[in-house]
């Protein structure tokens, strides 16, 4: 008996062991998939966008090619210290504006006579793709280069020749400066009205002269080929985020497919596009010492990441340098502490050493286990078998764990797969599983929020994929939990309020622009403003142990008591609340009375905050004294940008202007539209 109980047991380890070790045949690709070069680009997850031109002295974001040259003098160009900045914030590369819209070049480019030659910056000897090239490659970082088709300098756009020009400056720009990793092509374009003529643009001759010089580069746009504008400036990639997308027939700009497309992809698209989420450190793209107090804080940086890397997308931040030719203390500093807090958050896994089981495996084989999930290889992964398009994961760490961070990436070598999955953790009092979070799609790598849960057992569902899983890592994090930055409001009577959504921090708070302290004034109910200025206000927890960012607000005068005189029901464009907005007929100037004369310096336009919107993009404006006779101030100006960054507009008259009434006719809307939007209009008088 015993024999054969013992042969019994040799016989199932043999089958066993043969099962294991059998050769099973690993998922075929599923889909489009990723070229060599794509699988490279999107491991390197995070790099720094410089935007420097002429605008950067302007203080302008658009340029209309118009500019005195020489109006480019940075006193002290320094692009090793950008690239220091860059190595030292843990970014992988950086990516500048060589061209910008103004057509102005950054290097000395033969078809061009608006460039760095003709500007007082080294006496016209300069060129900052060369200095920052060579930067890039003393501090091991990747090289990119952004160049905007269109252009508003060039005699020649808007003729047939203007592709070949185009392709002329980037063959010097793709081969003077070294390896480029990424070539970005903008599809901004001012459209009718603007000083910039219609174009037709010879995409196949841009991309061949790429593919000729720089075989791995990645071709930005926002149909890629390479990879993708994901739809927003706002640094958020959908929440579903599929790297594969139909390109064929669309072009970048006004023929792109919709930015909800751009923003989430589409299952089974027959390309493969991944996104790229390109957002701005500061309000706007070029360096003002306006914004030198709006650097965007921790908190926003830390939810663009999870908003961009925790979704399937490469971060490209842009980080405007200053007057001075280097990038302000204001925002390497911020990049600094934002490396720390990336850190803090990953820097150990939790998943370290403990076991993975899954409900299946890839025909049994241990060369498709649930271990090679934990093993730190990237090129390890389990898989399911054909046809299997759910199953769980179970890790035990047999003790008490906390955590509220969960990171997983597939395998996207053999394409885009998981469609639907959730998290539960194990509750010891239920004694049951409970649903922690749910999602939608992983790719190269998804990491989910969720506040702190204790347990000792955590299991990942994939509910629904479009071919077997294949996962390749998955990692649990315990990040430490921030103190939410308050939020400052003023309403139209001029009342300033503070509020927190953390439970009962003290807020404490600044008026006369220095930063909040334990000992500056205590917040204890709305105060009035309504005059303007800074407010600069702290929330502060256990007894200042635990403090959060500083946030700041700048005010001008309330709008109190104005009216508007026309046309009614669009009273939400003056209640000082940007969160509410007027829909105004488009055939309808919007007129306001201010009941007593300003002296005006400007006005703002806040936008309704959405790339779909329909905002005024090219407006007229009047002002007045008696609210009869109207004088016009500015004519079918455009605010720059508005469509892709939509957020608040400031234009500075020429000279300051008395005025007791105001009225805005606009002329050309961001997206088609019967209304169009106006969350807020401001003065500007301080
Ligand atoms: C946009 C441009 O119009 C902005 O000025 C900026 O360069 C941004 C990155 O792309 O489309």
């Amino acid at each position: 008996m015993k024999n054969t109980q013992t042969y019994l047991l040799v016989i199932a380890l043999a089958i066993g062991f043969f099962v294991s070790c059998k050769n099973v045949e690993p998922p075929q690709p599923y889909g489009a998939i990723a070229t060599e070069h794509q699988l490279k680009w999107q491991e390197l997850e995070y790099y720094m966008f410089i935007h420097f031109g002429p605008n950067t002295f302007t203080d302008v974001e658009w340029g209309d090619g118009k500019e005195d040259p020489k109006v480019f003098n940075p006193t002290n160009v320094d692009c090793r210290q950008w690239a220091a900045t860059a190595k030292a914030a843990g970014m992988k590369g950086i990516i500048i504006t060589a061209k910008h819209h103004d057509g102005f070049c950054l290097w000395p480019s033969n078809y061009s006579t608006h460039t760095v030659r003709e500007s007082l910056w080294k006496d016209g000897k300069g060129d900052i793709l060369k200095e920052l090239s060579e930067a890039c490659k003393e501090y091991g970082l990747k090289f990119g280069v952004y160049l905007s088709p269109w252009d508003q300098n060039h005699p020649a756009y808007g003729t047939p020749e203007y592709n070949q020009i185009f392709a002329n400056t980037l063959n010097e720009v793709l081969t003077g400066y070294g390896e480029v990793f990424e070539q970005w092509f903008d599809g901004a374009n001012g459209g009718a009205g603007h000083p910039g003529k219609e174009q037709i643009y010879d995409w196949d001759m841009f991309h061949d002269v790429v593919y000729k010089n720089q075989p791995q580069a990645i071709i930005f746009s926002d149909v890629g080929p390479g990879c993708r504008w994901m739809g927003n400036e706002r640094g958020v990639a959908g929440e579903t985020n599929w790297s594969t997308m139909d390109i064929e027939g669309f072009e970048p700009g006004a023929k792109a497919p919709s930015t909800d497309i751009l923003n989430m992809g589409q299952p089974n698209g027959k390309a493969w596009v991944p996104a790229e989420t390109d957002v701005s450190i500061r309000p706007g793209w070029f360096y003002s010492p306006s914004t030198d107090d709006k650097v965007k804080t921790v908190e926003q940086l830390m939810d663009i990441y999870y908003t961009s890397v925790g979704r399937n997308s490469n971060l490209l931040l842009n980080v405007p340098p200053d007057r001075t030719g280097r990038i302000h203390p204001n925002d390497s500093i911020r990049l600094m502490e934002f490396r720390k807090a990336i850190e803090e958050s990953f820097g150990q896994n939790l998943i370290e050493g403990v076991s993975v089981d899954a409900t299946n495996v890839r025909g049994g084989s241990s060369s498709y286990a649930a271990a090679n999930l934990t093993d730190g290889k990237s090129d390890t992964y389990w898989a399911a078998d054909d046809g299997v398009l759910s199953a769980s994961l179970t890790l035990d760490f047999k003790k008490d764990i906390a955590f509220n961070r969960i990171m997983l990436q597939e395998y996207i070598a053999l394409g885009q797969r998981v469609s639907e999955f959730n998290i539960e953790y194990w509750d010891q009092e239920k004694n049951d599983w409970v649903v922690l979070t749910k999602a939608t799609t992983i790719g190269y790598k998804r990491i989910l929020r969720f506040p702190a849960v204790t347990t000792t057992k955590v299991r990942v569902n994939i509910t629904n994929a479009l071919a077997c899983p294949v996962l390749s890592n998955i990692e649990i994090y315990k990040a430490p939990e921030q103190l939410t930055a308050p939020s400052i409001k003023r309403d139209k009577e001029g009342l300033v309020t503070i509020q927190c959504v953390n439970n009962d921090p003290v807020i404490y708070y600044t008026l006369d622009g220095t930063e909040p302290t334990l000992s500056s004034p205590k917040y204890n109910g709305g105060f009035p403003l309504p005059d303007g200025g800074i407010v600069k206000a702290i929330a502060v927890v256990d007894n200042g142990n635990k403090k959060s960012e500083v946030v700041v607000l700048s005010y001008d005068i309330a709008p109190i008591g104005w009216i508007v005189l026309s046309p009614s029901g669009a009273e939400k464009a003056i209640d000082g609340d940007t969160q509410t907005y007027a829909a105004i007929d488009k055939n309808q100037l919007l007129v306001i009375d201010m009941k007593k004369a300003h002296l005006l310096k400007g006005f703002s336009y806040t936008p309704v905050g959405r790339t779909e919107a329909a905002n005024i993009s090219r407006y007229n404006f009047y002002i007045s004294e008696d609210g009869k006779t109207w004088t016009k101030v500015v004519n079918n100006a455009i605010f720059n940008n508005v469509k892709n960054n939509p957020i608040k507009q400031d234009v500075i008259l020429d000279k300051p202007l008395k005025a007791g009434y105001i009225k805005i006719e606009p002329t050309e809307l961001t997206n088609k539209g019967d209304k169009y939007l106006v969350a807020e209009i401001g003065l500007i008088t301080r």
